[in-house]
């Protein structure tokens, strides 16, 4: 019975040796020092041996679960270790690798324009008044002083929608009307107002001209308003907005809602005045029209035009940002390519 037990022994330690996983192990420890493992089993026999064998059979058994206890455990925290470093090789992190950039947007041309023109404006004195996109016509031109079949139309090619009488509007001018009875309670209070938006015009797309285009409109009405004020008042915009060194002028010009009126040039940024494609080759780049708001246009908003007067602009940020930046076709703008976005 000893023998065989010290050949139990034998066997168990010799397995252990080669034991190299976690499973492997738990498989050894239930074969051998498990509840119903092979030592455990011949240790419970000690009892059934002949009362002089006894003693000895079991002191040498259990210092053999002993030894092969601790065996196992001296084995088991090695596994443990070479586990751990395998599975810190396999999946190593590279430190050294660089990071990923994140991404971040910019803001739109048109957008940066915008923002600078509204704060030139809100340092002197204008707030910003929203208005709509779609209009009636009666808003966009009846009561500018545009009536149906009046051949001013012809300057605003129009996009119609389906509802009889509803478009979208060709110009931010409409909003006029709506700051006149909104903003300036039907002609009981002044106003110093602009009104940025989309206009929306069906012209032939060209290197100047968009069928989609933001506008900038101004309006002023107080007591005593005059062209002077105006003309002040749009060329220190120009100033602040392309700097003091470039030329800018006033041509006479016709707007039905406005009484005189007139259209501002900068001089061209691309060819400094020489001419170009851009300017048309006549080296300046109009940038609004502008006037004294007619009388007309002053009574529909509720304003008594004998009382009340004020001045009126609309300008192209699109326009403008060619000027600052030298862009050469206005298409880039909504035709939504990163190499162009990305440079701004
Ligand atoms: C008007 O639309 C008038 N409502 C402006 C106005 C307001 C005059 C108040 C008097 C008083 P005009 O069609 O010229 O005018 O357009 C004004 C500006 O919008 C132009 O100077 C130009 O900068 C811009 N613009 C006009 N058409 C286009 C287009 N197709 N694409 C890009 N920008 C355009």
């Amino acid at each position: 019975m000893l023998e065989k037990l010290e050949a139990l022994y034998q066997q168990a330690s010799q397995e252990l040796d080669g034991v190299n996983t976690s499973e492997a192990l738990k498989e050894w420890e239930r074969a051998y020092i498990g509840r119903k493992g092979a030592v455990t089993l011949m240790l419970r026999q000690t009892g059934q041996l002949p009362p002089e064998q006894r003693a000895d059979f079991g002191r040498r058994a259990n210092e053999i679960k002993r030894l092969l206890t601790e065996a196992f455990a001296a084995r088991e925290a090695l596994i443990r270790e070479q586990e751990l470093a395998r599975s810190m090789e396999e999946g190593q992190i590279d430190v050294t690798l660089p990071g990923r950039p994140v991404l971040t947007g910019g803001l739109h041309p048109a957008t940066q324009t915008l923002r600078e023109i509204y704060a030139i404006w809100a340092e002197m004195g204008f707030q910003v008044y929203r208005s709509r996109d779609v209009e009636t016509d009666e808003v966009n031109f009846e009561l500018l002083n545009i009536p149906p079949h009046h051949p001013a139309r012809d300057m605003w090619d129009t996009f119609h929608t389906t509802m009889p009488g509803v478009i979208l509007r060709t110009h931010t001018s409409p909003g006029q009307i709506h700051a006149m009875r909104d903003y300036g309670e039907n002609g009981t209070l002044p106003i110093r107002v602009i009104l940025p938006g989309m206009c929306y015009r069906y012209e032939q797309i060209t290197a100047r001209s968009e069928i989609q285009f933001n506008q900038v409109e101004g309006l002023a009405i107080g007591r005593n308003i005059r062209m002077t004020d105006l003309k002040g008042t749009i060329a220190e915009f120009a100033r602040r907005m392309f700097g003091a060194n470039r030329a800018v002028r006033f041509r006479a010009s016709h707007f039905p809602f406005t009484e005189p009126s007139m259209e501002v040039d900068v001089q061209c940024i691309l060819c400094g005045g020489e001419g170009c494609g851009v300017c048309k080759y006549t080296g300046w780049l109009e940038i609004m029209g502008c006037g004294m708001v007619h009388p007309v246009v002053l009574r529909n908003g509720g304003y008594d035009p004998t009382e009340w007067s004020g001045f009126a602009f609309g300008m192209g940020p699109e326009r403008i940002t060619m000027l600052k930046h030298g862009i050469e076709d206005i298409r880039y703008f909504w035709s939504n390519d990163l190499r162009f976005l990305e440079q701004f």
